[in-house]
């Protein structure tokens, strides 16, 4: 009774800090195949329940199972593996080259290959992405060239950007990718608008906008909700809830919603939750979505549901903050060989032919990475020229900065 009516500050803890067991008893997974597959014109008021389950397809031996199953071909699983293992390849190149300092920074997917590189399959040509820094399998997936990537990350004389962006902040309007911006929860209000104006003059291209978990926190993921709720804009709201903002659990921005799917709720907005971390899964669910934008039904919020098994970027040790072993003993397993087991299990792959795709793999990220350091790298070789600082931003060049590039003698 000492302290009644005393407040106390509440601060949510993750559940093991680095030392400790990695515990993710919290976690419910329910069967795979268990999940309903509603039309796309459901009302969102009868689906409430799914921004709090996890919608998948394979289970533990292997096998698409359930509504949500059967939408791909096996040579289009065969390709979304192939996908999956060339942004892995390429990730652990570009990270090496980080630290031989051939870059000055780097950031990988490992452990969420399957969000980004499913996901594109869900789109048309025309469609635009919104993306963070850790979605390149929407490039990889959509044939991006790895060397025009490996250009952009070494800021050499053949960057497209000039090296005017942080390494790994591509741009691509051709294969849908917009420009990254490191201002964080701003792709959702870009997304929005852009849904919006697409809507406005009659097109038929739909918006996916993508944000992490911790960026939630932020008032534009909230702003652009109201938004797309009021207009029915026709864009794909996608939470990537990888577990880990930086080094904050994602106990911190997700309060006491229980999910981040339940965000979507309080706007109208049907949200699904989905097992990241499963091929097929994630491009049912987005191409459900993907339906609902273009027929006129307005957005759909995803969550998926996955694990950051890597560091935050190549400045970050998250020993740190998390128990070294908590990657293994993630439920949701490991996207690329959940679907290699899947494609064994059917009989059209092997693990011989998965060690001859990785050796190939490897050998034409290898070729990609030669190709781009003759271009240069940070240190070494071609660079964008002083003059291309100059150019690009102003149709008529303003007198002050006129002055500054004579003085440069560019
Ligand atoms: C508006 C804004 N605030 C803070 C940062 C610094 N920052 C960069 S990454 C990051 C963590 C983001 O975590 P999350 O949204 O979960 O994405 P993840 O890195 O896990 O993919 C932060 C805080 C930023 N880039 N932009
Ligand atoms: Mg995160």
């Amino acid at each position: 009774m000492a302290d009644a009516g005393m407040l106390r500050f509440h601060v949510p803890e993750p559940e093991v800090r680095p030392g400790g067991t990695p515990d993710f008893s919290n976690v419910p997974i329910p069967k795979a195949g268990s999940a309903p597959r509603p039309e796309i014109d459901v009302d969102p008021r009868t689906i409430r329940d799914m921004a709090f389950s996890i919608i998948r397809v394979l289970n533990r031996d292997g096998e698409a199972v359930g509504p949500w199953a059967g939408l791909l071909s096996d040579e289009e699983l065969l390709e979304g593996l192939r996908h999956m293992m060339t942004l892995r390849s390429f990730d652990a190149r570009m990270q090496m080259a980080q630290r031989q300092g051939k870059t000055s920074f780097y950031m990988q997917h490992l452990g969420e290959e399957a969000v980004s590189c499913a996901f594109r399959k869900a789109l048309a040509a025309g469609d635009m992405n919104f993306p963070t820094y850790r979605q390149a399998g929407l490039l990889i997936a959509d044939g991006y060239s790895m060397v025009t990537m490996m250009n952009q990350i070494y800021s050499n004389e053949a960057d497209p950007l000039k090296g005017r962006q942080l390494p790994i902040m591509y741009s691509s309007k051709e294969h849908g990718f917009f420009s990254i911006s490191g201002n964080l929860a701003t792709q959702y209000i870009q997304a929005v608008g852009w849904a919006m104006a697409s809507a406005i003059s009659n097109d038929s291209k739909i918006a996916a906008a993508w944000i992490g978990d911790g960026s939630t926190a932020e008032s534009d993921f909230h702003s652009a909700l109201v938004f797309a709720s009021t207009y029915k804009a026709p864009v794909i709201l996608n939470v990537v809830n990888n577990q880990w903002a930086i080094s904050t659990f994602q106990g911190i921005a997700r309060g006491g919603s229980g999910t981040f799917a339940a965000r979507g709720l309080g706007f109208g907005i049907p949200a699904l939750r989905v097992d990241g971390n499963d091929y097929l899964a994630v491009h049912a669910v987005a191409k459900w979505a993907a339906e609902r934008a273009r027929a006129n039904l307005g957005p759909t919020l995803i969550e998926y549901v996955t694990y950051r098994a890597g560091a935050h970027s190549s400045s970050d040790d998250p020993s740190a903050y998390r128990p070294k072993a908590e990657s293994d003993a993630w439920p949701l397993g490991d996207p690329v060989i959940r679907l290699k087991n899947h494609l064994i299990q059917k009989g059209v792959w092997s693990n011989e032919r998965h060690a001859q795709a990785e050796a190939e793999i490897l050998e034409t990220v290898i070729a990609a990475q030669k190709e781009a350091e003759s271009h240069g790298t940070l240190h070494a070789g071609g660079k964008p020229s002083t003059r291309d600082m100059f150019e690009g931003l102003y149709a008529e060049m303003p007198p002050h900065l006129r002055r500054q590039r004579q003085q440069a003698g560019v």
